[in-house]
């Protein structure tokens, strides 16, 4: 994609322009086109080799001088003017501008003033306190852009779906309480359920889109304002990430909500055969002969019209959903009503926070049908594992449990996998339990082969339901260990052991793709959430959202079949 790139330019060329008088009509003009370049679906490079100067001057605001910039920077790789410019002043506008109130003019007279390009010399600056001098500055802001560098520094780039998602249903719930909002949706990677964010995306209606606008600026998360239009408006939130918000015409919903739902590979194969059909199809709508057929219908309307299946968010990647869809083959997936307990759990007696009984509490809420109380075995001295005798002890008190309330509570252990692959309890306990999980939590840098002959050698004992976690990576933490998962999946299919989806926030582990890869073999799956308090249930989602992105239907996973279905599945 050129635009992007393009708009870059044009933008710096405004920043830089717009500080003067005499320039500044000519900067606003740049403006103007960098931000039709950003939102346009079609690439410009494609539309001039197409249409020529013609085409390009058919952009909202591009006239001829303009056009031949883009000409110039699609067949050289730069504009000259810009170039010159540049030398003159080489800052990282857009580096700076994450940084609250900084605008072009302030950020040039930084340059002149201490020679400041980026965020590194901002910060050496005000940390030897130059910036409180500068006319406009003075000593509140130098405390001010301290505070904020090291909060940017704080992050990682992109976030945890788990806290993408809290951040964007809070902003939703904010916005639609006003009266001039009509519809308001999730959409981009938070909508197709992707482990990590690199922002959030929402979409509006709405009946006057300028006070929409305000009322999102005014979130109480948004540190700063990055972009504001009557369209588009992007905010930094404190957690460290945008939030883009699109207010939309209604007429345009479905088109809209496809479009920005991504992934961006997933809709340049649909636009293209959108085209194979003599359609055009971008976020306004899907046309036919210059008329939207789409107009205030939904994204399955736009499916159905290119003679597709739907196709759910999570499995818009571009990983054979198209080619699916267009034979009818699109499963039916998994969802999270279909889930009827959850069988990886920890209480007060191993590391959780929550008693026994508080959990089942918790669980009935959800309306389970069962739960598996599975603490840690002895091995993980830092989770205060247990031994066989505490575990027989404990399994009283299940028994009581059982006999109060209207759930199944299960008795089980998240047995550790020792180095050699044996387990952690006596077979005499493992016996006495429903329910057994077994993972590796230590000893986790072992070479790939001898990792996947201890976890088999595990699963050889005949003991394991659920193999807990499979790869044992930490989101943005720790990777994987080195395991083969084809090896390790024929020997789950062949012991019924089941892979379990680890929903809580940082592992989902098997990942979509691992998931992917492991079913095409006949094994089944146990979506848990490994919860150690009672909020933990929660994040069921994320392992379903998962199971969704690795495309898998409820039949695959243990834990949506009834009680009865479950035990014989769990006997072997
Ligand atoms: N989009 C597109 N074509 C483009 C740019 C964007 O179809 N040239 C769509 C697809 C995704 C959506 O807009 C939102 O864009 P991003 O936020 O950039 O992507 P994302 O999929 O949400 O991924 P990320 O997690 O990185 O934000
Ligand atoms: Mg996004
Ligand atoms: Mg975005």
């Amino acid at each position: 994609m050129s635009n992007s790139e393009i708009a870059g330019i044009f933008e710096n060329l405004y920043n830089i322009l717009s500080i003067d008088e005499k320039t500044k009509f000519e900067a606003l003009a740049y403006q103007r086109v960098a931000r039709e370049l950003q939102s346009m679906p079609d690439d410009v490079s494609d539309l001039y080799d197409k249409y020529g100067i013609g085409g390009l001057m058919k952009i909202p605001g591009v006239g001829k001088g303009i056009a031949q910039h883009i000409i110039e920077y699609l067949k050289t790789g730069k504009i000259e003017k810009y170039e010159k410019i540049k030398s003159e002043y080489p800052i990282d506008f857009k580096d700076l501008f994450r940084i609250e109130g900084l605008g072009p003019k302030k950020a040039i007279l930084l340059y002149k003033k201490l020679g400041i390009k980026n965020l590194n010399d901002l910060k050496k600056a005000a940390e030897e306190h130059k910036i409180a001098d500068i006319p406009g500055f003075g000593k509140k802001s130098e405390e001010l852009i301290l505070k904020n560098i090291s909060m940017l520094a704080s992050l990682h780039g992109r976030i945890l779906l788990a806290q993408g998602l809290n951040e964007a249903r809070k902003i939703i719930s904010y916005l639609t309480k006003s009266d001039f909002i009509d519809r308001c949706f999730i959409a981009g990677s938070t909508r197709r359920m992707k482990e990590t964010l690199g922002d959030i995306d929402i979409l509006a209606t709405s009946k006057d889109s300028k006070k929409t606008m305000d009322l999102f600026i005014n979130f109480e998360d948004a540190r700063s304002v990055m972009i504001k239009g009557e369209t588009k408006t992007t905010i930094l939130l404190s957690t460290g990430v945008t939030c883009d918000l699109r207010v939309i015409n209604d007429a345009s919903f479905g088109a809209a909500l496809q479009y920005f739902t991504g992934s961006k590979d997933h809709n340049i194969k649909i636009r293209k055969i959108a085209i194979g059909n003599n359609y055009k199809l971008n976020e306004y709508g899907l046309f036919y002969n210059d008329s939207n057929i789409a107009a205030s219908k939904d994204e399955k309307f736009i499916y159905n019209r290119l003679n597709m299946d739907y196709i759910p968010p999570e499995m818009r990647e571009d990983r054979g959903e198209i080619e699916l869809a267009l034979q009818h083959r699109i499963p039916e997936l998994i969802s999270l009503n279909d889930i009827k307990g959850d069988l990886h759990l920890h209480t007060k007696e191993s590391d959780g926070l929550n008693t026994t009984e508080e959990m089942v509490n918790a669980a009935l809420e959800k309306r389970y049908e069962y739960i598996a109380m599975t603490n840690h075995t002895k091995n993980l001295k830092i989770a205060h594992g247990i031994g066989d005798q505490d575990f027989i002890k404990y399994f009283d008190t299940v028994d009581k449990l059982n006999q109060k309330y209207k759930i199944k509570i299960l008795k089980g252990a998240e047995v550790d996998i020792l180095k050699d692959g044996s387990l952690d309890l006596k077979d005499e306990t493992l016996g006495q339990m429903d329910c057994v999980i077994a993972s590796v939590h230590m000893n986790i840098s072992m070479e790939k082969e001898d990792m996947t002959q201890r976890v088999i050698n595990a699963i050889k004992t005949g003991k394991v339901n659920i193999l807990g976690h499979p790869t044992g990576r930490l989101i943005n933490k720790r990777s994987s260990y080195e395991i083969e998962l084809d090896e390790v999946s024929k020997y789950c299919e062949k012991y019924k052991t089941a892979l379990e989806i680890n929903s809580s926030p940082e592992r989902l582990d098997l990942n979509d793709e691992n998931i992917l890869k492991t079913s095409k073999y006949n094994v089944y799956y146990s979506i848990n959430t490994d919860s150690h308090n009672i909020y933990g249930y929660d994040f069921m989602e994320l392992g379903v959202g998962t199971a969704r992105r690795g495309w898998l239907g409820k039949e695959k996973v243990i834990n949506t079949m009834d009680l009865n279905g479950l035990m014989k599945f769990l006997k072997k």
